[in-house]
């Protein structure tokens, strides 16, 4: 078979990969040597895709109210509730909630029906939660939503701070490239911001823990100190900006007195940030969402801006203020105007002209006026009974969204829900009235956008399983059925010809987005697209860098500083509340886990939901690790591991997104972050919640490996987790039982035949059994009164093995013994390398992250666990030394 270029479908780098299909429904997988995000590189996720592709989860056919159903039946039940529901209450009653993980052309067809033919603009995306503080700051700052550089600025820089982004994990192959640019420039400097340490400040000259919410106090301080200090640019000012003195009259607050008290942040760090900040002519920020996802999100992206115009350090090689995007198609989104506040090819909804120009180029019947109800506050539209339709493709909002038990509880009373999706369950397919069933990455076809605007292909290498249909195609049946005109395009590159051609309608350099060099695309030429970046406009080529000319989009052209005043969060912490909660993501998974939670690779570097905590903290309440605390905030609560970490700092616990109601108990983290948004994007506030936690009295824990997919009912804490050759299982309950077998039946219910080791402790609790079927061991659960020790890594690699009498009660004794070390907790989830062996490593004698991937081949793969490596060593020889 030949390989197939194609772009992987998780983060915002949008590497290019090679797909070989086996034939059987699989696929090899490898990085784009040719691809100019990656050159060929993968992370751990890209590295994995391979092993996503089973289709026993898969959502195959429609659904209707619970009931399989034609496509027929369902697209008509779908397209009849919509047009009676607009026919008696209105268009504003229906919306469709999207995501910035379908493709550019799924959201060009959705955009249209909503707001050129529905006539309203209730269309929101998961990219509200995402990246829209920088696209509200972006237009103010600069009239237009617009990236100004590109990747290689990472590369060709002196100085990149990294401020509220954790690239080593998050944006994995960019953050390798700026690392290798580091190894071969020493003298370039990289400063991170971020109130906790994470993989990303391993790589750091310097790292400032600041206090939670407090950046734009720091870079206020920053435009006043570069303005005292004489380091603004008076020509490109004075030629291509305005507003400068409300924005320093804004920042004269923030002497280095008051920033210090602020930010929580010693002087002298913050005078080095500063002057290195101030001396340095190649500076890039790069930012994410420590800095968006906050209700002064807006506000963070300007005073970053802020400090990048008055040094005139936008657009050229190196210099600039750059916003990483999340998703594989963040930035598509925003070209198509996915967003409610926003047209379509970065045109204005509240503009006459530019709708005119959209109505004209559509033929449309009529169009909305003003802007659609942003997510938090579509959600609440949802729960008064104001939207009575809802379509979800792409997006899992029961967990995503801020206060999600209120947003269940709005699925739950809406009378029609219909979601497009690629997995059969998820906590939000719970409440459709109409599954439909979408294709998933390998199926579909089509262009995605990254964060340096480089427009690429994802192409199919995978035939559409089941009776599964492009989402673009499902809006496009529903939209004819409804009625509406100009949806019969014959494939992609039909709604990619028409969404370049609207980008070119009228333009004339006054708009940012222009791709008509590509609006006669035929088909021969959309298949073999080479990645390029916008924008392209006809007749020319495609162009790197914007704003090195001084021209921006605002009327004058001119680019407008922003006065941000500093505003503290919204939650307030004390009394009941003491602790902040922030909330993040994992290096190996992607967002609620559908698909990275399917490969026990990935799941073992992390394998339950935890939460992070200083020894400070754990000490006054009385946790220690592995316990499980109650997390609880005024909105909800969650039940999660907990993990000691100096890393954290005192005061702020981390928790990761990534678990839901399908792998854990009680673990959807948005249960407990409040809707507060930001004023100008609405962008929730999801890295600062008050909550409090409480030591989980559990009377037992335990600990089980299986071949079989474990019964979970009724246990107070389980997490759940695919492992080599079965399933591994996390449980506590309150009380222990009274039939210790009672429940090894419940759980992992052995076969009739099966032989049943056990052996049992009944002063300390502890309860042990193996199940072996024809000889191999079938499963095996440990319990115990207290978090269960054993070697888990060693114990899932006995799963499926045929044991002799002395390895089976070493396994009942739980130890590896001589014969088979525990690799600990994994640290490599290429090479299945765990921190034990990294510190055997260590302690013969290898002393660097290459000396440790010669020895145990970690980190030579796809090089995503290289700072934890590099991390693990520092430790290993500091315990050394001491
Ligand atoms: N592995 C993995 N990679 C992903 C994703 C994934 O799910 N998994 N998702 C993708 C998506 S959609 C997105 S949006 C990106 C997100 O990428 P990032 O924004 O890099 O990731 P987060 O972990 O959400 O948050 C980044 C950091 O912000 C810090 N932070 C919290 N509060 C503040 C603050 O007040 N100020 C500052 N300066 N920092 C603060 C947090 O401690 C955290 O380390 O990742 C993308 N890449
Ligand atoms: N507390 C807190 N909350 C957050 C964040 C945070 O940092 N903290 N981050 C926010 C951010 S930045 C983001 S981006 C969101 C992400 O949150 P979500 O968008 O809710 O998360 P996903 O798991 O990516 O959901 C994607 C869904 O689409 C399905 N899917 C995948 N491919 C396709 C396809 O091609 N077609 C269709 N129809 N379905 C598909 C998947 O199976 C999955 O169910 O979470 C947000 N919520
Ligand atoms: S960095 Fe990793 S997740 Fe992001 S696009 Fe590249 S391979 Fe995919
Ligand atoms: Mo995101």
């Amino acid at each position: 078979m030949t390989a197939v270029r194609t772009t992987c479908p998780y983060c915002g780098v949008g590497c290019g990969v090679l797909a070989r299909a086996d034939g059987a429904g699989g696929a090899a997988i490898a990085g784009d040597p040719d691809h100019p995000a990656n050159f060929g590189r993968l992370c751990s996720k890209g590295s994995a895709l391979g092993e996503t592709l089973s289709l026993d989860d898969r959502l195959l056919h429609p659904v209707v109210r619970g009931v399989r159903a034609t496509w027929d039946r369902a697209l008509a039940e779908v397209a009849r509730t919509f047009a009676d529901t607009i026919r008696d209450h209105g268009p504003e009653a229906v919306a469709f909630y999207v995501s910035g993980q379908i493709l550019t052309e799924d959201y060009y067809v959705a955009n249209k029906l909503m707001k050129g033919f529905i006539g309203a603009a209730n269309i929101d995306t998961n990219s509200r939660l995402c990246m829209s503080s920088s696209v509200a700051g972006h237009k103010r700052a600069f009239g237009t939503d617009t990236v100004p550089g590109t990747y290689e600025d990472l590369e060709q820089t002196d100085l990149v701070v990294l401020t509220g982004s954790n690239l080593a994990w998050c944006h994995p192959v960019l953050f390798q490239r700026l690392a290798a640019a580091k190894a071969a420039r020493p003298g370039m400097r990289v400063v991170t911001i971020d109130p906790r340490r994470t993989a990303t400040s391993e790589l750091a000259d310097l790292h400032l823990g600041l206090a939670p919410g407090s950046d734009v106090a720091l870079f206020a301080g920053l435009l006043r100190r570069l303005a005292a200090a004489g380091r603004g640019d008076a020509a490109f000012i004075a030629r291509h900006t305005s507003g400068l003195d409300a924005a320093l009259a804004a920042a004269a607050a923030f002497d280095i007195g008051a920033v210090a008290r602020v930010t929580g942040l010693g002087r002298g760090e913050i005078e080095q940030f500063y002057r290195l900040f101030a001396e340095t002519e190649r500076v890039v920020t790069v930012y994410s969402q420590g800095v968006n996802q906050s209700s002064a999100g807006t506000d963070k992206v300007n005073a970053i801006i802020n400090a990048h115009l008055l040094t005139g350090r936008i657009g050229r090689p190196g210099m600039g203020p750059f916003s990483v995007t999340g998703q594989p198609n963040a930035m598509g989104g925003r070209e198509v105007g996915g967003l409610a506040n926003q047209l379509a090819a970065h045109l204005e909804i509240g503009d006459p002209a530019h709708r005119a120009l959209v109505q004209d180029f559509w033929q449309s019947p009529q169009m909305p006026t003003q802007p659609g109800l942003k997510a938090v506050d579509l959600f609440e539209a949802v729960h008064d009974g104001r939207v009575k339709a809802l379509w979800i493709m792409a997006t899992n909002p029961a967990a995503s969204l801020p206060d999600a038990d209120r947003v269940t509880a709005a699925l739950a009373r809406c009378p029609f829900v219909v979601v497009s999706d690629v997995v059969q369950a998820t906590d939000t397919s719970r409440y459709a009235h109409v599954l439909l069933p979408s294709t998933a990455w390998g199926e579909k076809d089509g262009t995605v956008t990254n964060s340096e605007r480089r427009i690429s292909r994802q192409r199919p290498f995978l035939p559409p399983p089941g009776e599964t249909r492009h989402d673009w195609r499902q809006l496009a049946e529903v939209a004819t059925r409804m009625g509406f005109p100009g949806f019969d395009w014959p494939d992609a590159a039909g709604v990619f010809r028409e969404h370049a051609a609207l980008s070119a309608h009228g333009n004339h350099g006054t708009r940012d987005f222009d791709i008509g060099a590509h609006a006669a695309i035929d088909r021969a030429g959309y298949d073999a697209l080479a990645p390029f970046h916008w924008p392209q406009p006809a007749g020319e080529a495609p162009r790197a860098r914007f704003f090195a000319d001084g021209r921006f989009y605002t009327p004058d052209r001119k680019a407008r500083f922003v006065a941000t005043p500093y505003r503290a969060p919204a939650g307030r912490t004390g009394g009941a509340r003491p602790l902040i909660l922030n909330t993040g993501r994992v290096r190996d998974q992607w967002h609620t886990m559908t698909r990275t939670g399917k490969t026990a690779r990935l799941t073992s570097h992390y394998a339950e939901p935890f939460v992070e905590i200083n020894p400070l903290d754990a000490r006054h309440l009385g946790l220690a690790a592995a316990d499980l605390a109650l997390v609880e905030s005024d909105r909800g609560r969650a039940l999660l591991r907990v993990l000691v970490t100096a890393r954290q700092r005192p005061g702020s616990v981390f928790a990761p997104i990534h678990w839901t109601g399908q792998q854990a108990s009680q673990s959807r983290i948005d249960a407990l972050v409040a809707p507060h948004v930001d004023p100008v994007s609405g962008q929730p506030e999801s890295k600062f919640t008050p909550v409090s936690l409480t030591r989980f009295a559990a009377g037992l824990y335990g600990f089980a490996v299986s071949r079989r997919r474990p019964a979970v009912e009724g246990l107070d804490y389980w997490a759940l987790a695919p492992a080599a050759g079965g399933f591994r299982l996390e449980l506590a309950a309150l009380q222990a039982p009274a039939d210790a077998a009672a429940l090894l039946a419940a759980v992992l219910a052995p076969a009739a035949g099966a032989e049943v080791l056990a052996y049992r402790d009944v002063t300390r609790g502890i309860h042990r059994f193996a199940v072996f079927a024809d000889g191999i061991l079938d499963a095996a659960l440990f319990l115990a009164a207290e978090p269960v020790e054993t070697a888990r890594g060693w114990l899932i690699g006995q799963l499926g093995q045929a044991l002799d009498g002395a390895e089976r009660l070493r396994l009942l004794a739980g130890r590896a013994g001589a014969g088979g070390a525990d690799p600990g907790a994994i640290v490599c989830s290429c090479f299945s390398v765990g921190v034990n062996q990294i510190a055997a490593a260590v302690r013969g004698g290898a002393c660097t992250v290459e000396a440790v991937g010669a020895c145990l081949k970690a980190g030579t793969n796809c090089g995503s666990c290289r700072m934890e490596i590099g991390r693990l060593i520092d430790a290993s020889r500091a315990a050394e030394a001491g």
